[in-house]
């Protein structure tokens, strides 16, 4: 649904009173949804702009999709589009008219750039999967702390915007300079809380790819995915996508602010992997996507009838695009190829489809391993750190035919 600026201040006044209130819109009490591990029962209810979502957090607001959203949407609809937010001080209403994107630091020209100077940057467009690092934590074994995400912390969007790279250039971004550094409009409660600043190397921040986006699918984004402008960071975990994006900053050394330096850290180790007893290894900042697939049409549990039945999913990885997707109707016995959809770009959701025969009486263990451009595939042994972050083990469906 397009909106002018007029009807988004409106609405976003309406935003305002309903986060205020901290209550949601349509819910009804009884209407809960059950993610397989323990604590994983959450309520549904729909946030402005927003269909009903799977509840994580209200203070902040921290929303899963249901997972039957990925089932034929290779692009996340906007209103289902999971949220989260680390602050609880997030604006409920932004005036687009008075809004600046700041630019300043080791540049030669500080900027202050209004939603209308952005758009006079060359318009770019990627289709790019935004998934939290924690995405799939609760399935972590041991469990570990932080939000415990099923699969549904994740979306796929056509991101429109301009480079941050040309931004970056008309800036003139000084030699000295070592990392970029971004900020949004959202604020810490509680004084001592470090407010969100995520930063990135100069030369990933000024590859072509990297975007501040003021479309999301065709439309403004919601203002609980940042509106009126985020970072697109394609192929990275969604941590560097910034929301609400207000400030841009050029630094002379790598940013040792708490989420950099102490959040957001996953071992340096092969795959991020260590034994959950390991202590004093050496970490580094979280950055690509590792490579996973997903049966979207089937569900954990179902009973299916005897007869041909297809299956579908989306995969995806860090931008070396998808090669090939494995089906398994036995566990991951013996593999067959499925077949790849569309092709959005290599950092969307690659639809794949294939089928197979049940037969009456029996059960299946359904599974599905993708496998990239570059060879980077799935494998049996699910990893493990404390932060909960890289999962990407082979996911397994069990299903029973009558
Ligand atoms: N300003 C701001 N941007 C942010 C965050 C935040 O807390 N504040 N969280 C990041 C994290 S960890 C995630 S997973 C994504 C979530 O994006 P979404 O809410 O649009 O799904 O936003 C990222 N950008
Ligand atoms: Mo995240």
């Amino acid at each position: 649904m397009p909106y002018t600026r007029r009807s988004f201040v409106t609405s976003s006044a309406a935003t305002g009173a309903w986060l205020a209130l901290g209550a949601p819109l349509l819910a009804r009490a009884d209407d809960t949804v059950e993610l397989p591990f323990a604590n994983g029962s959450r309520q549904l209810a729909a946030y402005p702009q927003k269909r009903a979502l799977l509840v994580m957090t209200t203070r902040p607001v921290q929303l899963e999709t249901p997972f039957s959203v990925f089932d034929g949407n290779v692009f996340t609809p906007n209103y289902a589009f999971f949220v989260r937010w680390h602050l609880a001080g997030v604006p409920t209403t932004i005036d687009p008219v008075a809004f600046r994107l700041n630019v300043h630091g080791l540049v030669a020209r500080p900027l202050s750039l209004t939603l209308r100077d952005l758009r006079h940057f060359p318009t770019v467009e990627v289709d790019a999967v935004c998934q939290c690092s924690g995405n799939s934590r609760g399935f972590f074994a041991p469990r570990v702390p932080g939000g415990q995400w099923g699969n549904g912390a994740m979306g796929n969007a056509r991101w429109r915007g301009a480079r941050l790279r040309d931004i970056l250039r008309h800036a003139g971004v000084q030699s000295s300079a070592v990392q970029i550094r971004f900020r949004g409009l959202d604020a810490p409660v509680e004084a001592g809380t470090p407010p969100f600043l995520k930063a990135l190397d100069v030369d990933r921040a000024m590859s072509e790819d990297v975007i501040v986006a003021y479309e999301m699918n065709g439309e403004p984004l919601p203002l609980l995915n940042g509106y009126p402008v985020r970072l697109v960071v394609p192929g990275w975990y969604a941590t560097y996508w910034v929301k609400m994006l207000s400030d841009i900053e050029a630094i002379d050394h790598v940013d040792d602010n708490f989420w950099m330096k102490t959040a957001y850290r996953i071992p340096a180790t092969p795959g991020g992997n260590v034994d959950p007893a390991a202590t004093g290894f050496a970490t580094v900042p979280i950055n690509k996507l590792t490579i996973r697939s997903f049966i979207t049409n089937l569900t954990d549990g179902e009973k299916i009838a005897a007869k041909p039945t297809s299956v579908q999913g989306i995969a995806f990885n860090s931008g070396a695009g998808i090669k090939r997707v494995e089906f398994s109707s036995d566990g991951g016995t013996s593999w067959s190829d499925a077949a790849l959809g569309r092709d959005y770009g290599n950092y969307a959701f690659r639809p794949w489809s294939t089928r197979f025969v049940p037969k009456a009486g029996t059960s299946y263990v359904l599974a599905c391993r993708a496998t990239g451009n570059d060879g980077e595939t799935q494998t049996n042994l699910a990893v493990w750190n404390p932060g909960g972050y890289l999962r990407n083990v082979i996911e397994t469906t069990k299903v029973s035919a009558a």
